[in-house]
């Protein structure tokens, strides 16, 4: 994916469910009309989850995923059907694909429970319509298609796109903390850890939100801040740092300015920051030979460099100065028995969409691990937690230093 295009953590993630030779992957050609998937007559030709992003009308911008069948057998099968279920955790509209000649077998049904239980809405495409000699009534949550002779392709793509609306109080990353006509301020640090020649996805993201808002954003290195603040007329709506150099920017910037990270506003926008700021308070009671995991939601693009693998644990181990066992995952690998960790410091999640964030915190809160991020346990470590989150009057309440 490019750097122009929607980041995929804010697409419509479509998955296609079934048994093997249902026509999936032929169903998700015919959808994105393209050549996405391998079809074959041969059960168990897809082996693993295949994912494009792509623009789909009139869905929009969407990730579609083709996985391999749901009713796979032996030890390898085991593994396909693991896969299946992680690619559920991140699905917003599952599309179960039946084949219509032989209609719902139990693993269907077993598929059918699952999205039940994760609440993702869902359809049933009843395919091969074309072998049968009529077309039954079918409800609003199911629809009779051919991917072959491509039947009702079309009606397909609209019944997916209704089920995939966003909801309308979709959460905004700083939209509804600023007014038109505000100036506000994002302190970025260009070091050696940062990308060449381009911006993070929050920083932009943020810059986005910002000039939606009608309000205008001034972007500054950590030592041009002070002069910069000095230049204006009067003081900005609203100073937005990078986290790693909070401590910095706090001192510069004066305790009348409110003052916040890019990390805060992205768990925020995920849903995650209330729980992150309760789940901090678990840095306090750590012990020596405690267990804490680390997770990120980036592999390829390792936008956040060595802040999970390297400082973070470093200013764990000088805070708490406890003895700690630090474990590491990343990009989709979330391990499902969080059993065994104190704490799970989970970073900002900008590569993953919301259903995702919340499957991991619904995890961490099932299992009553206490989770926090990036950002919150950085901003807590550093004493500059109250701070970074003065802007949520509610979370202060909550917060007992
Ligand atoms: N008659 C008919 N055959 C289909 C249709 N869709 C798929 N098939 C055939 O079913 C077989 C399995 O298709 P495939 O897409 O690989 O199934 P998957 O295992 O669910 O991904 C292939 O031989 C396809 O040509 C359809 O709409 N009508
Ligand atoms: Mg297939």
């Amino acid at each position: 994916m490019g750097l122009n295009d929607t980041p995929s953590g804010e697409r419509v993630h479509i998955g296609f469910f079934g048994r093997r030779n249902a026509g999936k992957s032929s169903l998700v050609n015919a959808v994105t009309g393209q050549e996405l998937a391998v079809v074959s007559q041969t059960r168990g030709t897809t082996t693993d989850p295949v994912s494009k992003a792509m623009e789909l009308l009139p869905v929009g911008p969407v990730v579609i995923i083709d996985t391999p069948g749901f009713d796979d057998e032996g030890a390898l099968g085991e593994l396909r059907v693991r896969k299946t279920r992680q690619v559920l955790n991140r699905t917003d509209v599952a599309v179960l694909v039946a084949d219509s000649t032989e209609g719902l077998k139990e693993c269907d049904r077993e598929l059918i429970a699952l999205f039940r239980q994760k609440e993702i809405p869902y359809l049933i495409a009843w395919n091969k319509c074309d072998l049968l000699t009529e077309i039954p009534e079918e409800s609003a949550s199911e629809i009779y298609v051919s991917a072959t002779e491509r039947i009702h392709i079309e009606e397909l793509k609209e019944k997916i796109a209704r089920l995939g609306k966003t909801e309308e109080n979709k959460l905004m990353l700083v939209g509804d903390l600023i007014h038109p006509g505000d100036l506000v301020v994002l302190v970025i640090p260009i070091d050696k850890a940062a990308p060449k020649g381009r911006l993070i996805l929050p920083q932009q993201q943020v810059i986005r939100d910002i000039l939606e808002a009608e309000a205008a954003a001034v972007c500054v290195k950590e030592y041009e801040l002070r002069e910069t603040l000095d230049k204006f007329r009067e003081p900005p709506a609203l100073v937005i740092t990078d986290s790693q150099v909070f401590a910095k920017v706090s001192a510069d910037v004066p305790p009348e300015i409110p003052l916040t990270s890019f990390s805060i506003l992205m768990a925020r926008y995920k849903g995650l920051l209330d729980m992150a700021v309760r789940g901090v308070a678990a840095v306090e009671k750590l012990q020596d030979g405690d267990t804490v995991l680390i997770a990120e939601g980036c592999t390829h693009h390792r936008q956040c460099d060595d802040i999970g693998s390297v400082k973070i644990p470093r200013w764990l181990k000088n805070y708490t100065g406890k003895k700690l066992n630090i474990e590491l995952c990343s990009g989709r690998e979330f391990p499902d028995d969080l059993s065994k960790y104190a704490l799970i410091i989970h970073c900002g999640g900008c590569m993953l969409n919301e259903r995702e964030v919340r499957y991991r915190m619904k995890c961490a809160a099932d299992q009553q691990v206490p989770i926090t991020n990036y950002g919150i346990a950085i901003a807590y470590m550093q004493g500059i937690l109250k701070r970074s989150i003065g802007i949520f009057p509610h979370l202060l309440l909550e917060f007992e230093e």
